[in-house]
């Protein structure tokens, strides 16, 4: 049961911007035409209620967004990355991964999207640089990289029905009646010791069952693995609880469970719950059914008799889940509800300059992003760049931090000479 993975999610680069055009005055259409690079495409996560199990992410853990297209000549733009949306299991808890873990988000509605990777812009070509004295830059952006998250998924929500009940009871056996899924089923308790997952088909609706390990008496305090199997049942929406209809203390086992579920977590008590007797095939339960409903009938209890063995009163119980399930189900969210985004990164403009050795290193993102697609052996364009750089103060800035003839400056993976 895989309900907890890590995976991998890029977003895709921005594209590189060009530096194109003709530089001869008086020549029609002359002048910088290098176009933009196109957008990454960037990374959400939906939730989706056909998903019912992280399983679909147990080999395939990488996720990437397309990268965006260079530009060119003639004002053409790159094309846009591919946008990339993860499905993911409705009810799952996305964390960031890294020194301080944290919930960044909670896919807990059908539809509902959040953006992961933002996938990185498109860089800008020469036109964005003419100015009243640059007619012709030979400068362009190259793309912005895009981002890589490691999200660890955690599914909350394991399934839309569970079936509680002391061991033995009949959970698993009447999983397999009203499912495909074929648990094991054993005249003794604790059969089962990890939750099994079924459809239940009803006419064209769906919901899934899971088979909840046997409660017994002092589960909350971790009895007979009680905390895990406990916290399955936090994990569901409506619960049927099973008991079984040949036992004298089936209204007492019932009461066990109640008690164990309400000491466990309170608001496992106000989960919608549908009483079910189970084994009325046999003639002891047949016998003891009138009591139990009057039994509990005081109670305000409804009771639904069923045979696990038999199917007998199966659907029905099934029919009732799925109406209290209607009534649970949260709706889904409107389209046009903002979607939430992960991790909003800053995109100030800052020039700072550190030393890494006898080396002066420049943080200016544009600048180390136009260095990234210069060309260095055009003379006019180190000029351009290095009258850039001054006004956007990165010269001062190194200057400030000491920077003298003959040191070497770098700007992103560009190194050059201090003149
Ligand atoms: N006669 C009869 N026997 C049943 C019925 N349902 C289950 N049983 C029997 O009861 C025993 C326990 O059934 P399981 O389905 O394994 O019970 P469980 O609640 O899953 O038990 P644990 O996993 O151990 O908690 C088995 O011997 C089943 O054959 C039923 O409707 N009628
Ligand atoms: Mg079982």
């Amino acid at each position: 049961m895989i309900d907890k993975v890590t995976i991998e999610i890029n977003s895709g680069n921005g594209g590189n911007g060009v530096v194109s055009g003709r530089r001869e005055k008086y020549v029609p259409r002359g002048g910088p035409d290098g176009g933009d690079g196109g957008d990454g495409g960037s990374v959400y996560l939906r939730a989706d209620v056909n998903l019912n199990t992280l399983s679909g992410f147990r080999y395939n853990r990488t996720f990437s967004a397309g990268h965006g297209g260079s530009g060119a000549g003639a004002r053409k733009h790159g094309k846009r990355g591919n946008n990339l949306v993860v499905a993911v299991p409705v009810g799952t808890q996305v964390w960031v991964e890294g020194a301080e873990a944290r919930l960044a988000a909670d896919v807990a509605s059908e539809g509902q999207r959040v953006l992961v990777a933002q996938g990185g812009r498109g860089g800008r070509g020469n036109t964005h640089f003419v100015t009243s004295r640059n007619r012709f830059p030979r400068l362009a952006e190259a793309g912005e990289p895009g981002e890589s998250v490691r999200l660890r998924l955690e599914l909350k929500l394991l399934a839309d029905v569970g079936i509680v009940g002391v061991p033995n009871a009949g959970k698993s056996s009447l999983l397999a009646a009203s499912t495909r899924a074929r648990p094991r089923v054993a005249d003794y308790p604790f059969t089962t010791l990890e939750p099994a997952l079924g459809v239940v088909e009803r006419r064209r609706e769906s919901f899934v069952l899971v088979d909840i390990p046997g409660i017994i008496d002092g589960a909350h305090t971790g009895a007979g693995l009680g905390h895990e199997f406990l916290r399955h049942v936090e994990r569901t929406r409506v619960l049927v609880h099973l008991v079984d209809g040949s036992l004298d203390e089936a209204v007492d086992q019932w009461r066990l469970v109640n008690d164990e579920l309400r000491l466990f977590d309170e608001r496992l008590s106000d989960k919608p719950q549908l009483l079910a007797v189970n084994k009325l095939d046999l003639p002891e339960t047949r016998e003891r059914l009138s009591g139990f409903v009057q039994e509990f009938g005081e109670l305000g209890v409804e009771v639904w008799p069923v045979s696990a063995a038999t199917g007998e009163g199966v659907d029905e119980l099934m029919d009732a889940a799925l109406r209290a399930l209607a009534e649970e189900r949260p709706q889904a969210r409107d389209d046009d509800e903002a979607i939430p985004v992960l991790r909003p990164q800053p995109r100030r403009p800052v020039v700072r300059v550190h030393r890494d050795g006898d080396n002066f290193v420049l943080e200016a993102p544009t600048a180390v992003r136009i260095a990234q697609v210069l060309n260095q052996d055009d003379w006019h364009a180190r000029t351009q760049f290095y009258a850039y750089l001054s006004r956007i103060g990165a010269i001062r800035a190194l200057e400030a931090a000491g920077v003298a003839t003959g040191d070497t400056v770098r700007i992103g993976k560009l190194e050059w000479e201090w003149e």
